[in-house]
């Protein structure tokens, strides 16, 4: 039976993803990198910022030392941060209050996964850390997703056995530690139903069946 819920933050309950975005676009322009695409952003979803760096650089023709990529991923998370400054409960996703709402009156515990050392900024920022019982992101591990370690440390600070939780996740990186970790999942966001998650909508406020979830 599912007694937890873990949550993904970024493309799950807020916005941020687009955010991410235009801040590794900002970088790519800098660097002289053209054509960094939505396409290729599809691919950082859920991944850390290391590897999402790797993602624009292999349209470099240039190649960066380790200490470079550093500096580099630091600047990028600068300018997300900016981006940052002024966000409030406008980019919470549709229907993400109201779930956590029903998860906390049902008697469900509630956690975040996500792989954002920016977790708990975005959390007080939005208001969501008041509907959230444990958090785990970046901060908790360095193994990001696919390997399953950010839920199951979420798992182990709200004492639920891995069996007992379902993970929501916008990326297949996400769904695959998910599995890893022995986790059910729920598939949201636009790539809901290629990502081989157990269960799929296209977001929070799509009908989510949650009464035969739980049950
Ligand atoms: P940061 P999630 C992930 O968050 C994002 O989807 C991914 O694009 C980002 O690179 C990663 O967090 C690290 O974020 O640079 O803020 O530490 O989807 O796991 O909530
Ligand atoms: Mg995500």
């Amino acid at each position: 039976m599912i007694n937890t819920v873990i949550f993904d933050l970024d493309g799950v309950l807020v916005s941020t993803d687009e955010l991410h975005y235009l801040a590794w676009k900002r970088l790519a322009e800098e660097l002289n990198i053209t054509g960094f695409t939505k396409a290729d952003n599809e691919r950082q979803r859920g991944v850390s910022r290391m590897e999402s760096l790797e993602v624009v650089l292999e349209k470099s023709d240039k190649s960066y030392t380790d200490d470079e990529k550093k500096v580099l991923a630091e600047k990028k998370n600068d300018y997300y941060k900016e981006s940052l400054r002024d966000v409030d409960e406008s980019i919470i996703l549709p229907g993400a209050v109201e779930t956590l709402k029903l998860l906390h009156e049902r008697g469900v515990k509630v956690g975040v996964g996500s792989a954002s050392k920016n977790t708990p900024a975005i959390l007080d920022k939005t208001g969501l850390a008041g509907l959230i019982d444990k958090v785990s992101c970046g901060l908790d591990t360095d193994k990001s997703k696919p390997e399953p370690d950010v839920f199951l440390i979420a798992a182990e600070k709200l004492g639920s056995d891995p069996s007992e939780c379902l993970v929501v996740e916008d990326s297949a990186a996400g769904i695959e530690a998910a599995k890893r970790a022995g986790m059910k999942s729920l598939g949201v966001g636009p790539f809901n139903k290629t990502l081989g998650a157990s269960i799929c909508a296209d977001n929070l406020a799509d009908n989510v069946n949650w009464d035969r979830i739980l049950n």
